[in-house]
Order: C-alpha cells, then structure tokens, then sequence
C-alpha cells in the first residue's frame, strides 16, 4: 500500500475552474493553464469531477459515453497533455467514477429501451403497472425512486435524477463492463480514482417498501457491496493507487472495512454525518444554526474510531454538493478571513487526507442569487417547486435555496479583477456573484496574511510534521460549546489545537502548560499569541501549539 497520510488532494470542478476558449465552459486547457498555480499551493493531486460524455442534466454525473471527454471541456489530447503537464509537477491526477448509474442517454440504456433484454439486466427494471411503482422509495434529488417506461410495461429504478439510471451490479456483466473502464482510464497514466455513491451499488433481493424512511436502509452498505469492491479493485489492479470512496449515509463500521489496508478496498473515505449538523431533523430543506456539539462530537467519533481500527478518513468541509464553508458556519463579513483560516486549519491539522475544494483556498462565498433562474442545478430547481407545493412563498424557498444549493460552490472561480473574475471571456454557464470586496486568487497571491498563504502553510505543516500526518488522535468535549479541542501525538510529542467556532472570546482552561510550547500557526497573527498567560480565544481563533 502506498501512504497517503502527508499528501493533499485539491478538488476541481472543471466546468468552473478556468476557460481557455471563451464559451463560458471551463475546460481541460484550463486546468492546464493553472497547474503552475496548483503547484505553488503545493497540493499533491487535483481529482477531476466528470468531464466524460454528457448531456449535463446533473452536470456530468450523468455519462453517456465513459470513455470519451465531453467536447465542451475539450479533447482526449488535451487530457494527455494535462496529465503529462501535471506529472511534470508531480502532481497526480485522480478521475470520477461515476458506478451507480448512467444517464439514460447511454448506448446501454437506450438498447435496453429498444427491447434488448441483455441490455435491460443491466439496469434495475421490475415489471409493474404505471400507476404502482415497486417501492415507495425516494430519490435524492425529490419524487418517487421509479419511472415507468410505458413500452416496456416495466419500471426502472433511479435513486438520482430521472436521467440517472441505477446500474445493477448483481449482473457480472455489469461489472465487467465498469472494471474496463478503470482499467482504460488507468492506462492512460492516472494516479487515481474517486467514486461517486460507491456505496449505494449493491441493492437487495427483494424489494420491498420502506415504512420508517425513503428506501436508504435497503440500498445503503448493500448486502454485497464490499464484495463488489473487493472484485473491482483486485481485478483492476488498483489497489496501491490513491482511492477515495463517496459514502452516503454511512456508518463507520463499514468505512473502516473500506480503508482498512488489510480490506484491500480503497484508500480512505468520504462521509458526511458532519455536514448535516444544520439539517433540522435530518432535512436538507429545513433550516436550522448548526449544532456545535453534535460537529464536535461527529468529528470525536469519526476520527477516533476509524483511527483504532485502521481506517482512513478523507477530510473536507466544502465540496461541489456543498454550501461553501464561511457562508456555512463561519462569518462572511466581520470575520471572514478568520474563519475562513479556522475551517481550514481544524480539516487541515486532524488524521486524514484533506480535501481543498476549489476556491475554498481563497475564501469564497454563496451565490447570493436574488432569482431563482440564476440557479442551474437540478436538485436545487426540483426543490425549489417542492418547497413551493409544500406551501412556502417564493421568498421563504428562495432563502433556503440560498442556503443550500449545491450551486453555492459550482459558481465560477475567482481570479482576478478582469471581466467574470477572470474565469472566462464569455459568457459564463451560470452566472458569477457579485460582493462588496473582491476575492481572488490575484488579490491574495503576495498577501502573506491572506487566506491563500494560509492553506499554503497549512499544506507544508503536514509534509513537514509526522505527527500531523501520522500521530494519534484525541478530542476533548470537557469544553464550553463553542470551543473545538484536539490532541494529536506521536512519539512523546504533542500537538494541540484549539478553536474558537464562535464570536465571543472565550476562556479555556488548559491540562497542558503552554508556555513550554511553541506556537505553530494562528490565524490572528503569530506575534499576537501569547502562550504564557490563562487562554482567551478571540472570535474563530486558532491556536495550534507543539510541545
Ligand atoms: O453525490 C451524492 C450525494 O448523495 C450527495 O452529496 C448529493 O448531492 C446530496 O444527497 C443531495 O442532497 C454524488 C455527487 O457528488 C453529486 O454531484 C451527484 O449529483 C450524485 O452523486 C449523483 O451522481
Ligand atoms: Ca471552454
């Protein structure tokens, strides 16, 4: 197994990364184009959300070809070129596999329309009667799980958009189909992979309807699903490349049995119980402040158990499904910079393989939008009309689409101060936001204070410190609400982190004597630390201190 413990993956969304060719896509050239930016901030892979052949109704996690690139983000020579680009700067590229559906767009698909019943067990159809889908199951982005296809008098299942068909991996065919896949794209000199809900793969035999829930118990860690992994990642050789698996819903039984090196599954996992902490009573669509505590709790538990049983954690606050982190928990005016810093550092200084999204280096925001036509995701649109038919006025569901929308993160990346932030001479696909001061890469770059040189100290800290990378860890929940504790150590060493989540100063007492410590970073100035006196945590500080 290689280690990934020191390395740090960066995040891009292609479509609003950067436009070489002004039509207001981004494309493969520009991820090219700003490698030399990607490796001063000195990140040690970039994953590629899907750029494969798509007609984008869930912005390429709809495929209809796996192995070609979409032209609108450019050639399979321009993807050759950005590898060997970015392998120049020891960079690797890791791809998105997207395994449990296809769109319907797909050639397997379509045939399986035509009548072709090979190509119907590739996908989860049930015989039935228009007006009886199989299981009262709901999909992720709103409505019934099941669409009815009249001329074939059955039902097939999709626990995404209508357009996302689910795949049934229980045909060997299927898997075959999709471990060539792995294997074409490996080929072609990849590093590695992200798959997407790799976790919802394996359904059960019987179906049945879900009384207490939306159908996730039934589908969720399925029956055979670390079977499948263990047969996709034995046959395609993968097993000491960087893996990542996208687990919805989870639990950490089970993500320890898919990173546990001796599981030969894959390298680390996404998970996401932390970031439901705002849903109020479990909904994405119901608004609430977020709860310290069960954050704080969430991160004990996830990090201290995956850590007793040899389990990887893949750590990230923000992601393109996720609302962007400062708008999120932190504060976007009075204290921007600081929390920007604080969330940063807490991800950055635990056990695991951080994630950097793009734009979260320089602190971006929200959309803000003011119409609801600004917003381009499906999921968002779908919701909005659903909070609407639940009775909301407009504004009350715009409110909350502006909190939630996956679009929060997918708008374009910001700069510098030209026309579209600098992303594109074109007309942006969906629109770029407008705030009273600028955030851009431009305006940060020789800003030893700025958000970016902060991640960029982050970023070196865990190569140069094992016991960032690979000490022990333990939190403390004996403190005030707002205030997050964590220990990490390693050979008699000790690494103490500390941080404020809200806006008050708050006095901590402290074990450990901090006046033996050095102070490794602060996101308040080192020299305003002083280490000998009773701690005070000002507004989202930061305190991190070796001893
Ligand atoms: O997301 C899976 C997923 O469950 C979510 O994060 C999803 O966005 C959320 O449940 C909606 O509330 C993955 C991809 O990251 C996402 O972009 C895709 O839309 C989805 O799978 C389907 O491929
Ligand atoms: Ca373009």
């Amino acid at each position: 197994m290689l280690n990934f413990k020191d390395k740090v993956v960066y995040q891009i969304y292609p479509k609003s990364f950067y436009d070489t060719n002004g039509d207001g896509w981004g494309d493969l050239n520009g991820v090219t184009a700003k490698l030399d930016y990607l490796k001063e901030l000195g990140i040690d892979y970039i994953w590629l959300t899907p750029f494969f052949v798509s007609p984008q109704r869930d912005n390429g996690y709809d495929i209809a070809d796996y192995r070609a690139v979409d032209e609108r983000f450019g050639t399979m020579a321009d993807f050759e070129n950005l590898t060997k680009e970015a392998e120049v700067r020891g960079i690797g590229v890791m791809l998105d596999m997207v395994f449990n559906h296809t769109s319907t767009e797909h050639q397997w698909f379509k045939r399986a329309l035509a009548g072709e019943k090979e190509f119907q067990d590739y996908y989860k159809f049930v015989d039935g009667e228009p007006d009886s889908p199989p299981t009262n199951w709901v999909s992720k982005f709103g409505g019934n799980a099941w669409e009815y296809v009249p001329s074939l008098g059955k039902w097939y299942l999709h626990l995404f958009d209508v357009t996302q068909a689910d795949l049934n991996w229980e045909n060997p065919k299927v898997r075959k189909e999709l471990k060539d896949v792995v294997l074409f794209w490996k080929s072609k000199g990849v590093s590695g992979f992200r798959f997407d809900v790799i976790n919802l793969i394996s359904k059960p035999d019987t179906l049945e309807d879900d009384s207490q829930g939306d159908g996730r118990r039934f589908y969720t860690d399925g029956p055979r699903v670390h079977e499948y992994l263990k047969e996709l990642v034995a046959d395609t050789g993968i097993e000491d490349m960087i893996t990542v698996g996208e687990m919805s819903s989870t639990s950490i039984d089970n993500c320890i049995k898919y990173s546990n090196p001796d599981e030969k599954e894959l390298a680390m996992t996404f998970s996401f119980h932390h970031l439901k902490v705002d849903y109020k009573d479990g909904d994405k669509w119901s608004l609430m402040p977020y709860d310290k505590i069960s954050f704080k709790k969430l991160f004990k538990d996830w990090q201290e158990q995956m850590t007793a049983k040899n389990g990887w954690n893949a750590l990230f606050l923000t992601n393109h499904d996720q609302p962007r982190i400062i708008s999120r928990f932190g504060n976007e005016d009075k204290y921007w910079k600081e929390s920007g810093k604080l969330f940063g550092g807490l991800i950055h200084l635990m056990r695991g393989t951080p994630y950097v999204y793009q734009g979260e280096e320089i602190g971006m925001l929200n959309t803000h939008f003011t119409d609801i036509n600004q917003y381009k995701d499906v999921e968002s649109l779908n919701y909005y009309n659903i909070l609407l038919e639940q009775g909301k006025s407009s504004t009350e569901a715009l409110d909350i689409i502006n909190q939630r929308s996956r679009d929060n993160c997918r708008t374009p990346m910001q700069w510098d101060s030209s026309d579209n932030d600098g992303f594109s001479t074109g007309n942006p696909w969906i629109q770029v936001p407008k705030f009273g001061k600028a955030i851009t890469v431009e305006s940060q770059v020789d800003d030893e204070d700025s958000i970016l040189a902060f991640y960029k100290k982050l970023i070196a800290l865990r190569k140069d410190y094992e016991i960032i990378s690979n000490g022990d860890v333990s939190f403390d929940l004996e403190v005030p609400e707002q205030v997050v504790s964590f220990k990490r150590s390693l050979d008699g060493q000790e690494l103490l982190v500390y941080g404020n989540l809200g806006e008050d100063d708050i006095e901590i007492s402290l074990e450990s004597d901090l006046s033996k410590g050095k102070l490794l970073i602060s996101n308040y100035g080192e020299n305003k630390v002083n280490l000998a006196s009773s701690l005070i945590l000002r507004p989202y500080e930061l305190l991190v201190v070796i001893i």
